[in-house]
């Protein structure tokens, strides 16, 4: 019987947003709203990327900028997201405060009805793009700040700890386009039905698992860290160290695509890691749209997210909208040997 062999009563991301929002009586809907536009935002990225992987073969492998149809220089597939990113905040009409990896002030909507304007909305469109030309996973990342309107320097609602966010996620375009998602209540896995153009459910409640044996690290960079780092990295590499309860040495897993190796590390476990070093003296990863989202997912998740003084990623505060900070995050108990080794 055919029918047994099909769902015919799937979560589909609005479903599952409706669903959650009514258990809030005070909810007015505007959380609704900025979600339905993230994801149009999500599924418009993961078509224009998959598109221009074969328009750029076709164009002769320039594949950052290549001419169009019409003679046009085609942009680059970050600023398009980009453009395609601002053009969903703006028209949603709950976005008062954009900052975006790609603009280097933040941006500020002036709606019709400032009640309405209830969030700050801070983004990497896409992240990893250096593995962009290569077919390689990337995604964009994203958090989520509630507006307060007694504050008047509108800067500062998003100059907040981490612990203020009131949702994150990221969209990762693989092999499939994958949604994570929390509101501070666990995360729920989506994926993207390409037929039916819905995300949908399909890692509810995901839990990060407690321990493996998996380090992800550009060790490119070792003769700039810290000694006490290239220490530890070579403790998880030894397989007689204290660090290795099963005795066997620690694997490595590095693609280059934050949204992509912490996926791999929700999903296998393991710890990801990019640290300060010579030329990152506050390392690689923006706090605002890379590090606080993902550390707000991997809590969530339960698991961990530090810096490289052992310090809560969500308690930290950036004094500009681009600050950087160092991050170890995941596994609890790979997060915990090197807050044990710090220490
Ligand atoms: P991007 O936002 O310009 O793409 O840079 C961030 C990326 C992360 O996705 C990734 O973790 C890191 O940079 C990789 O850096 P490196 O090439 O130095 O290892
Ligand atoms: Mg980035």
């Amino acid at each position: 019987n055919s029918s047994e062999a099909i769902n015919t009563d799937i979560v589909t991301l609005p479903r599952f947003i409706l669903e959650s929002q009514q258990q809030f009586k005070q909810a007015r809907g505007n959380l609704t709203l900025l979600l339905n536009a993230l994801q149009f935002a999500f599924k418009f990225i993961s078509q224009t990327i998959r598109k221009a992987e074969l328009v750029n073969l076709i164009n002769l492998h320039n594949s950052s900028i290549t001419i169009n149809a019409t003679g046009d220089v085609q942009k680059k597939l970050d600023i398009i997201s980009d453009e395609i990113f601002l053009n969903a905040m703006k028209s949603c009409g709950v976005v008062k405060i954009l900052v975006s990896e790609e603009q280097e002030d933040l941006i500020v909507f002036q709606g019709n009805n400032i009640n309405d304007q209830t969030y700050a909305v801070c983004c990497d469109p896409i992240d990893g793009s250096s593995n962009l030309d290569a077919g390689v996973a990337v995604g964009t990342i994203v958090s989520i700040f509630k507006i307060d309107p007694n504050v008047k320097d509108l800067k500062q609602n998003v100059l907040r700890s981490g612990n203020d966010m009131v949702a994150a996620c990221y969209a990762m375009y693989g092999a499939s386009t994958h949604l994570f998602l929390t509101f501070g209540q666990g995360v729920d896995g989506f994926t993207l039905d390409n037929n039916l153009g819905e995300f949908i459910l399909t890692q509810p409640n995901l839990r990060i698992p407690q321990q493996r044996s998996i380090y992800s690290i550009n060790e490119g960079n070792t003769f700039n860290w810290d000694p006490k780092i290239s220490k530890f990295i070579d403790l998880l590499k030894n397989p007689q160290s204290e660090m290795n309860n099963n005795c066997v040495p620690y694997s490595a897993r590095y693609i280059g695509s934050m949204v992509a190796d912490v996926h791999r590390t929700f999903l296998y476990g393991g710890l990801f890691s990019y640290p300060c070093d010579k030329k990152n003296k506050n390392g690689k990863l923006r706090l605002l749209y890379e590090a606080f989202p993902m550390a707000f997912l991997v809590e969530q998740a339960g698991g961990k997210a530090v810096n490289d003084f052992g310090e809560r990623i969500m308690d930290l505060k950036p004094k500009h909208i681009h600050d950087k900070s160092s991050i170890w995050l995941g596994s609890t108990e790979e997060i915990n040997k090197f807050l044990t080794y710090i220490a």
